[in-house]
């Protein structure tokens, strides 16, 4: 016996004969059990170390090159009812999906060590809490569950005092992408992974668990799991909002959640508490809390300099994985948007050509613990998580939306968060800058029909009234030739700065028929090399655009059919209603 969880023993010998495994290996998760494992991959090649000089206690995998980015069309819902996974998820019947992917486990880790990792996403003594146990045949899986959970012996005792666990069964099997799938039982709290090694499709703690089996669970128990990232904006005279904002996939929610302020902004001060999931409950006071159910992050590489993001620049300089850079002739990690030193290598091994493709691939990330941002909120920690002010959803868009709106109300935020739209990037496999309706940015995520998660989120108008103002952000708006309009990064801050005073009724709105837009005298751009003009074509709301926008959002949304909540069509006719009046006026 290696735990007195008795479902959880049977499960893994299950497990262990199905797959044949050659051996058992319990997850204890101290470091001279990380540092044993990272040993182990630098003698078989699964890893690489860098210039220990320079960047101590990192390492580089390289993956398999048609392994390098989430599967959005291997990975599937299976619930009983097709409709339950609605048309926002590839669904599967359970029954028939355990047969065709336990095919692929049958005998799969023959010759291999069957790793199984207790976790727990959220702060140990959390009652918002969820444990999990993945069982991996790959030591890099471990090695980045160990950075991006509370994994081991303490997430194992809070198992065994009770409260269940979601299982994730993985195994990389041959890495073939023929051979790969991502599929979810939620009804069982149980995910299997065949075929990949990579990010989301692995770490089963992530996406699979914190956003898809969690979504599916929050719901039926009153809570949201959520791509959100949180954190905390500090004024001068101290006093701190806490923000939960989504983004899709590699949007720069990283970038925003370990923000620097800018040399204009003394005395403020940004606290991260997570860059990518937020749990959010309602407390006993009615205010909406937050916890990041994660330790680490695991973020995409290239882009990050001292410039963009010298928080981040900074904590991957030590204790990193890396996944997929280039390397210069001193060993060190290089990617495009690092503004020193030369690639030799290329993401994949070979020597750099640059007629040949980047150095480092798109997608390519780092691992890292969330405690060596220097950013690094200790509350993230705190069992009853921090209270969020606002809610703030964004996408990359060229056009249409402006820099910041605020909704009306709960409900028409709800609107304004299924009407997230954004271009594809390098995060997702397929076609990248086309722009894709997400939803809350969860349309990779939502374990569940989007209709009913709709109505989920509604309902929370009926069960408080403090709740979060809910906002819209883009700070991907360009010209005619192609250039940023707003400079984006710290400046960001200018803009988190009017959000913040819009909950604290401190400042004033324009009423537009999207929702409330700021004067441009109250985006204090002091000190930006910003043209007026611009800053007026950056909170421009085009009747015309946002008429076809409203019109691509309502062909979405009728996708749902009957399911879709009736307030949710209320809230966007009212919309195009007001656009038309507007129009004719
Ligand atoms: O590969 S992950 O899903 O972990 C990263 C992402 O797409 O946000
Ligand atoms: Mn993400």
């Amino acid at each position: 016996m290696s735990t007195s969880n008795s479902e959880l023993e049977s499960w893994v010998n299950e497990v262990a004969r199905l797959t044949q495994a050659d051996k058992v290996f319990w997850c204890n998760g101290s470091e001279a059990e990380y540092r044993q494992l990272v040993q182990q991959m630098l003698a078989d090649g699964t890893l690489s170390e860098l210039n220990p000089e320079t960047h101590p206690n990192c390492y580089l995998h390289r993956s398999a090159p048609t392994d390098v980015a989430r599967v959005e069309h291997l990975t599937f819902i299976c619930t009983e009812k097709e409709a339950d996974a609605g048309p926002n998820n590839n669904w599967m019947d359970p029954a028939a999906a355990h047969q065709k992917i336990d095919q692929l486990f049958a005998g799969c880790m023959k010759g291999r060590t069957m790793y199984v990792i207790p976790y727990c996403m959220g702060p140990l003594e959390s009652p918002y809490s969820r444990c999990g146990v993945e069982i991996t045949d790959s030591p890099y899986v471990v090695a980045n569950m160990k950075i991006m959970t509370r994994m081991g012996d303490v997430a194992l005792s809070r198992i065994e005092k009770g409260g269940g666990f979601v299982r994730g069964l993985h195994s990389i099997g041959e890495l073939d992408p023929e051979r790969r799938f991502i599929m979810h039982f939620p009804a069982e709290l149980t995910i299997k992974s065949y075929g990949s090694g990579y990010g989301g499709n692995a770490l089963l703690g992530k996406k699979c668990h914190a956003l898809r089996i969690a979504s599916y669970q929050a719901r039926s128990e009153g809570w949201l799991a959520e791509h959100m990232l949180i954190v905390g904006v500090e004024n001068p005279a101290g006093e701190t909002h806490y923000l939960a904002c989504a983004f899709p996939s590699a949007c720069g929610k990283t970038n925003l959640a370990m923000l620097v302020p800018p040399k204009s902004h003394k005395g403020w001060k940004i606290w991260t508490l997570g860059d990518d999931i937020a749990w959010l409950q309602l407390g006993e006071d009615g205010r909406m809390r937050a916890i990041n159910p994660e330790a680490g992050y695991f973020g995409v590489v290239p882009g990050t300099n001292a410039k963009t993001n010298r928080n981040a620049y900074e904590m991957i300089r030590h204790d990193t994985i890396y996944t997929n850079v280039g390397v210069t002739a001193d060993n060190q990690p290089w990617w495009e948007g690092l503004d020193e030193g030369t690639p030799v290598l290329d993401w994949q091994g070979k020597p750099y050509d640059a007629k040949a493709g980047p150095a480092a691939h798109p997608n390519s990330r780092f691992t890292v613990a969330t405690s060596q941002n220097a950013s690094y909120s200790s509350l993230a920690d705190a069992p009853e998580g921090v209270p969020i002010s606002a809610l703030v959803f964004g996408g990359r868009r060229r056009e249409v939306a402006p820099l910041v709106y605020q909704a009306k109300d709960w409900a028409h935020g709800v609107l304004v968060g299924a009407g997230v739209a954004s271009e594809t990037t390098a995060a997702a496999s397929g076609e990248v800058g086309v722009v894709r309706r997400d939803p809350m940015a969860m349309k990779p995520f939502c374990g569940y029909n989007f209709a009913d998660y709709w109505a989920h989120w509604l309902s929370f108008a009926q069960r408080s009234d403090r709740l979060p103002e809910i906002f819209h952000v883009n700070w991907f708006r360009q010209d005619k030739d192609g250039n940023f309009l707003w400079p984006g990064f710290g400046e960001n801050l200018r803009v988190l700065r009017w959000i913040i005073d819009r909950c604290e009724k401190r400042v004033g709105a324009v009423t537009t028929p999207i929702g409330l837009l700021p004067a441009a005298a109250d985006i204090d751009i002091e000190g930006l090399a910003i043209d007026p003009a611009v800053l007026q074509e950056l909170l421009r709301v085009d009747h015309a655009q946002w008429s076809v926008e409203m019109a691509a959002l309502s062909e979405d949304l009728a996708r749902y059919g009957d399911r879709l909540p009736a307030e949710l069509n209320r809230q966007l006719q009212m919309v195009v209603e007001d656009l038309g009046e507007k129009n004719a006026a």
